[in-house]
């Protein structure tokens, strides 16, 4: 499966927390081009259901309790954030649902392209094929 988990660098400061951080082309294997980050979801909100034909993506969740759901045409993986130091690189053609085990976690997502709904599948038949390679990119 076409993920990778990634431990973000993170510098702990005694009794003040920690900071933690990544660069494009050091810690990502891509130049940012865009941030967007999900917020005042309810417990048990549900979000995803697509795949991207071309994007990269790093998630992490710098509060709270995500489950990551992954498919990749042949298997499911569930995949757990709860940690502000953990990130996961999504690679294209893997399906995702996203799942929030507690209220208002944030969700943040860095990716190497600019919004495109075309680069979206939304349809699991029509990811289905695309991942078998019947559906060339764009
Ligand atoms: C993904 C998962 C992890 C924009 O206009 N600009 C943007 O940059 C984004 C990300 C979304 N939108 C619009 C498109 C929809 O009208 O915002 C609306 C909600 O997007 P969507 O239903 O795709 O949100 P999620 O949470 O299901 O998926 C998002 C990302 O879209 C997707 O790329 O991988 O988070």
């Amino acid at each position: 499966m076409q993920y990778e988990l990634i431990k973000l660098k993170t510098i702990k400061t005694p009794d003040l927390g920690s900071l933690s951080f990544f660069e494009g082309m050091v810690d990502i294997p891509f130049e940012m081009k865009r941030i967007y980050y999900i917020h005042h979801v309810p417990e048990n909100g549900e979000r995803g259901g697509h795949a991207h034909r071309t994007m990269k993506q790093l998630l992490f969740c710098p509060y709270g309790k995500i489950m990551l759901k992954l498919h990749d045409g042949r298997r499911q993986q569930n995949l757990l954030l709860d940690d502000a130091s953990k990130g996961i690189l999504l690679m294209p053609g893997l399906w995702r649902d996203m799942v929030w085990l507690m209220a208002d976690s944030v969700l943040c997502v860095a990716t190497d392209q600019y919004y495109d709904k075309e680069d979206y599948i939304r349809d699991f038949n029509e990811f289905l094929n695309f991942v078998e390679g019947g559906e060339e990119g764009r």
